[in-house]
C-alpha cells in the first residue's frame, strides 16, 4: 500500500468528481442520483458555475444560440427555464446553473473554494487517493474530472508588468464587483473571442481603448435578438427528435447543416449563399450552415473569407486600419462571431496597434510600450486566453499505474480513448479531455457523463474493481483523430485548437475532427460490446 493509502484520516466515498460548471454539475447528478453513489465534488471556485463563474468580463455571453447551449437531461428543466436572449450573457447563464444546482440540490455534494493537489492510484485497494490544499484526504473507487476545456489561463509575462500603477485583469478571473470602465484609457491585448467581445461592448464607454492586436480573426456579426419563442416552442413539441438530432449532427449546435460542397456550386453560387449566412449572423453558423466542406476545401475557404474580408473592408472607414483587421491566413480556428466589433475602430476614440510590427516591449508605470510608442492606460485587459484542452488536467499532479504520471505520459502530447480515457490510469474518466469531438459543449458533456456512467455501472455490476482502455484502443482513436484532422485546414493555423498559442506546448492535434454523429457512434459500440474489446478489467 502507498503512504499515501495509510492515513488513518481518509475519507472513503464511492466518486470524486472535479469541476462545478456544466459538465461537473451532470456528473454529480447522474452518479449520485441515477446510480447511487456517494459522491465528492470539488471546485476552486466560490460556488457553482465553472466558466461562467469565472469569466465576468465586459460583453461575455455564449456565442452559440442557447437552444443547443443548455442541458436536456430532464426536459422539465428545458421546459420550465425562461430564456431572454438568442446568445445569453454570462450573468443569464450563471443563474441557469444555479438554477440547476438548487433544482437538483447539487450544492451539498460540493466543496468549493478548493484546490485538488494531487491524485494518485493505489494499486493494491485499487483505488484513488485525493489530496486537497485543505490538508484533506479522500479515496473513491472512481474518479472523473470535468476541469474546462478553457480553464487554465494564459497569462504571459510581459517584461516590467510589476511596474504597471494602474489595473490589470485576465478576462477569465474578472472581479466580481463591478470595474468601472467609464471614461477610462483602457488597453486591450487579444483578439480572440474573449477579446472582441471586450472590445465592442467598451469601445462606447471607455475615454480611450488601445487595441493591441498580435494576429487578427476573421469575424462575423452574431445577429443579437431576443429568442425566437416559436424555436422554442417547435423545440418543446418535438423534444426526443431535437435531442437526438442534435447529437448525431456534425456540430451539435443545434442549426440545420448544409450538405452541399461549396466546390459543387460555382463562385456566384458560393457568394451568395455566404453573403447570406453573414446577414443571419453567428460564426459556427457561417462555417457550416451555408456548404460541409469550408474546414476543408481551400476553395471554399477562400469564399468564406473573401466575403468576410469585403465587409470589413465596407465597415472600417479608415482603409490603414482595414488593412491591419485582414487575416492573412485561412479560416480555420475556432469560428468567432460578435456584432459591432468591426464598428468599433470607427470611432476616434479607438487605436489599434499592430503588435506583430510593432511588438509589446514592456509594461511601464504609465501603460505599455509597444515598438517606439508608449501608449498611457489605466486598466489593461488580459484577453490572452487558455492553456487549453489538456491545460488544466495538467496542473493536477497525477499518477496512475507503475507510478507513471499524467505529467510524463502527456509530456509529447496528450493520450486519451474517445477523449474520456487514458490508458494507465483506470477508473479515471475525463469529460471533454483531450481528443474528443470539436463541437458545441454542453450536449457533449451530457452524451460523455452518461457514458461514463454507463462504464461506471457496467464495472460495479460486473464486479470488477476498476476498467481502463487497452493500449491499443488508445493508439487507434489517437491514430483516427490524426488522420482525420489532417484531412481539415486546422492543423494549417496557429490557435489554442492545436496548442500553438502557448510557448513550449506540443503543437498537435487534440480534437476528434469526425463530428458529434460519429463520436456517437463510438460511445454505442462500446456499451453494445459491453465495454469489452477496448477495455481491461
Ligand atoms: O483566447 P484566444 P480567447 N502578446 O486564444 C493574443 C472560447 N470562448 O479567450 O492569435 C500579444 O482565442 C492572441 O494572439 P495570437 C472560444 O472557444 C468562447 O479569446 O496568438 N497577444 C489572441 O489574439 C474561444 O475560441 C466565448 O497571435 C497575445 C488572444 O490573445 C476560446 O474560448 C467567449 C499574447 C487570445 O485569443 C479562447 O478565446 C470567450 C501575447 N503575449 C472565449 N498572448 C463565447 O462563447 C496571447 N495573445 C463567446
Amino acid at each position: 500500500m502507498s503512504n499515501v493509502a495509510t492515513r488513518p484520516d481518509v475519507i472513503e466515498v464511492d466518486a470524486v468528481v472535479i469541476g462545478g460548471g456544466f459538465a461537473g454539475l451532470y456528473t454529480v447528478h447522474t452518479l449520485r442520483d441515477d446510480l447511487g453513489l456517494t459522491v465528492q465534488a470539488f471546485d476552486n471556485a466560490s460556488d457553482v458555475g465553472g466558466t461562467w463563474y469565472w469569466n465576468r468580463y465586459p460583453g461575455a455571453r455564449s456565442d452559440t444560440e442557447v437552444n443547443a447551449y443548455c442541458y436536456f437531461f430532464d426536459q422539465e428543466l428545458y421546459n420550465e427555464w425562461k430564456w431572454t436572449e438568442r446568445y445569453p450573457r454570462q450573468s443569464e447563464i450563471l443563474a441557469y446553473l444555479n438554477h440547476v444546482a438548487d433544482r437538483y440540490d447539487l450544492r451539498k455534494s460540493y466543496q468549493f473554494s478548493t484546490q485538488i493537489e494531487s491524485l494518485i492510484f493505489d494499486e493494491e485497494t485499487d483505488r484513488w487517493f485525493v489530496s486537497t490544499d485543505k490538508g484533506q484526504l479522500y479515496s473513491a473507487q472512481f474518479l472523473v474530472e470535468a476541469v474546462g476545456l478553457l480553464s487554465a489561463t494564459n497569462v504571459p509575462e510581459f517584461p516590467g508588468q510589476e511596474n504597471f500603477r494602474g489595473e490589470i485583469y485576465h478576462t477569465a478571473r474578472w472581479p466580481h464587483e463591478p470595474v468601472d470602465l467609464a471614461g477610462k484609457r483602457v488597453g486591450v491585448i487579444g483578439t480572440g473571442s474573449s477579446g472582441i467581445q471586450v472590445i465592442s461592448e467598451i469601445a462606447p464607454i471607455v475615454g480611450h481603448l488601445t487595441v493591441f492586436q498580435r494576429t487578427p480573426q476573421w469575424v462575423v456579426p452574431s445577429r443579437h435578438r431576443p429568442i425566437d419563442p416559436d424555436l422554442i416552442e417547435s423545440i418543446r413539441n418535438d423534444y426526443e427528435g431535437y435531442h437526438h438530432d442534435l447529437l448525431y449532427s456534425t456540430t451539435a449546435f443545434g442549426f440545420p447543416e448544409s450538405a452541399v460542397s461549396a466546390e459543387s456550386v460555382d463562385e456566384a453560387a458560393r457568394r451568395e449563399a455566404f453573403e447570406k449566412v453573414y446577414d443571419d449572423g453567428g460564426g459556427f453558423q457561417y462555417m457550416f450552415k451555408a456548404f460541409n466542406d469550408v474546414g476543408t476545401s481551400l476553395v471554399a475557404n477562400k469564399s468564406a473569407t473573401d466575403v468576410i474580408e469585403k465587409r470589413i473592408r465596407e465597415t472600417v472607414n479608415d482603409p490603414i486600419v482595414a488593412e491591419l483587421l485582414v487575416p492573412t491566413d485561412l479560416y480555420a480556428k475556432r469560428p468567432l462571431c460578435c456584432d459591432d466589433y468591426y464598428e468599433a475602430y470607427n470611432r476616434a476614440t479607438t487605436t489599434l496597434v499592430d503588435v506583430k510590427q510593432n511588438p509589446i516591449v514592456e509594461f511601464t508605470e504609465k501603460g505599455i510600450r509597444a515598438g517606439d510608442t508608449e501608449y498611457e492606460l489605466d486598466v489593461i485587459v488580459l484577453a490572452t486566453g487558455f492553456d487549453a484542452v489538456s491545460g488544466n488536467q495538467l496542473r493536477i499532479f497525477q499518477q496512475g499505474r507503475n507510478g507513471l504520471t499524467l505529467q510524463d505520459k502527456w509530456r509529447d502530447r496528450a493520450y486519451t480513448y474517445l477523449g474520456t480515457m487514458t490508458a494507465g490510469f483506470p477508473n479515471m474518466y475525463m469529460v471533454y479531455g483531450p481528443m474528443g469531438p470539436f463541437t458545441n459543449q454542453p450536449p457533449v458533456h451530457e452524451a460523455q457523463v452518461d457514458w461514463i456512467a454507463d462504464a461506471i455501472k457496467h464495472t460495479v455490476d460486473s464486479g470488477a474493481a476498476t476498467l481502463e482502455p487497452t493500449q491499443k484502443a488508445e493508439d487507434d482513436w489517437m491514430e483516427l483523430c490524426d488522420a482525420g484532422a489532417a484531412m481539415t485546414l486546422f492543423p494549417r493555423v496557429n490557435s489554442w485548437i492545436n496548442g500553438a498559442n502557448i510557448p513550449g506546448k506540443p503543437v498537435v492535434n487534440y480534437f476528434f475532427m469526425g463530428g458529434m454523429a460519429a463520436y456517437m457512434d463510438f460511445m454505442n459500440a462500446d456499451r453494445d460490446s459491453e465495454f469489452g474489446e477496448h477495455f481491461l478489467t
